[in-house]
């Protein structure tokens, strides 16, 4: 596909044109992403997630300053599903025009939001795989934490950024919405706040009480296929592999204060997902993950295409008058359906 050769030798309109077609959902792009995925995997995923306002655009357009300064490249990908907070993405991408225009080495993506959830979710999954593709050393996915979607999101990262901002409340935002079990670093960020050292005190103590990151991926589903996830024994974690301290990092996005810190620690967190065998656990997971749901997908589309709408329509009466359980309705559609 000359698209894609043209993508993979650095043109970023192949880029755009290969992104364009994900985000339609084009019979091309499904082409184009098999074409891709044997170079994919080398890129450092970093998911940076949550509450609306804590300065999460602002922080990802520092930390990719400090990468190009480094020498690395970039590609942005800014995931918008919920609108009301719009304000404050567009603010964010204003900023990320000033500071990156131009730049060769750097490449934003806003993901705007169109039909479902779940649909963007999957969009931006693909997206990630062909700036990786594209030879991006770091690729930065930026969602606001506001809904198990969002999390869903960040768990495709390798490294879950978590932004927290004081004064937003006195609690703890992240953790209202159940990302802090996902961070494996978290930010405090808008350090220049007197009340920030109060807010990473908190989340220090939250930390404490709980495992932080461990175990995020097995806990989601106990099926086959995340049986077929789990560590073989050559992969299986020893006894004295060491475990990831989440650390707090606390940055003043404004002015750039403790980006690079929050960088090396975005490294760290890389090299132990290497060194420690996580990074393959989790790729398992996450594998087991995808094809668990193109498969439910598929079967269910296969399934529909047999049944017949009247039939249906009757069984659903069924289950609404109680002549039927849920639960024999769905045996009996697969049972007639059955090839
Ligand atoms: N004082 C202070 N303000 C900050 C800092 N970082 C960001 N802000 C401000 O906080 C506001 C929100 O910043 P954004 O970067 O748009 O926040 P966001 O988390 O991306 O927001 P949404 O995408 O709407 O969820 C803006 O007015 C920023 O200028 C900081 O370190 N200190
Ligand atoms: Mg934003």
């Amino acid at each position: 596909m000359m698209l894609v050769d043209d993508l993979l030798a650095g043109s970023r309109r192949a880029l755009a044109r290969v992104l364009t077609l994900i985000e339609n959902d084009a019979a091309a792009a499904a082409e184009a992403l098999a074409a891709l995925f044997p170079h994919t995997g080398r890129a450092h995923l970093v998911g940076v997630t949550g509450a609306p306002g804590t300065g999460k655009s602002t922080l990802v357009n520092q930390v990719a300053l400090e990468l190009r300064r480094q020498g690395r490249t970039v590609g942005i990908v800014a995931v918008d599903p919920t609108s009301p907070f719009s304000g404050g993405a567009i603010l964010g991408d204003r900023i990320r025009m000033r500071d990156l225009a131009g730049d060769p080495g750097v490449f934003i993506r806003s993901m705007a939001s169109r039909g479902s959830l779940g649909g963007l979710a999957r969009a931006t999954s693909n997206v990630v795989r062909a700036l990786d593709a594209a030879g991006f050393d770091v690729v930065l996915i930026e969602t606001v934490g506001a809904g198990q979607s969002e999390v869903d999101i960040a768990r495709h990262a390798q490294t879950v950024v978590v932004v927290e901002a004081p004064g937003l409340g006195d609690d703890i935002q992240a953790f209202k919405a159940g990302i802090l079990e996902i961070a494996d670093v978290l930010v405090v960020n808008k350090a220049d706040d007197p009340r920030a050292k109060n807010t990473a005190r908190a989340l220090q103590a939250m930390l404490d009480l709980g495992n932080g990151s461990a175990g995020r991926h097995m806990a989601l589903h106990h099926g086959v296929l995340m049986a077929a996830a789990l560590p073989t024994q050559a992969t299986a974690e020893p006894d004295s592999a060491p475990r990831w301290a989440v650390p707090i990092q606390e940055t003043n996005a404004l002015r750039g204060d403790g980006v690079p810190d929050l960088v090396a620690a975005l490294d760290s967190h890389r090299a132990y997902l290497a060194g420690s065998g996580e990074m393959a656990r989790r790729e398992r997971s996450r594998a087991a993950l995808e094809l668990d749901s193109l498969l439910r997908e598929r079967l269910l589309a296969r399934l529909l295409a047999d049944v017949d709408r009247q039939r249906l329509a009757a069984l659903v009466d069924d289950i609404v008058s109680r002549r039927t359980v849920p639960h024999e309705a769905a045996r009996l559609l697969v049972e007639e359906s059955a090839p």
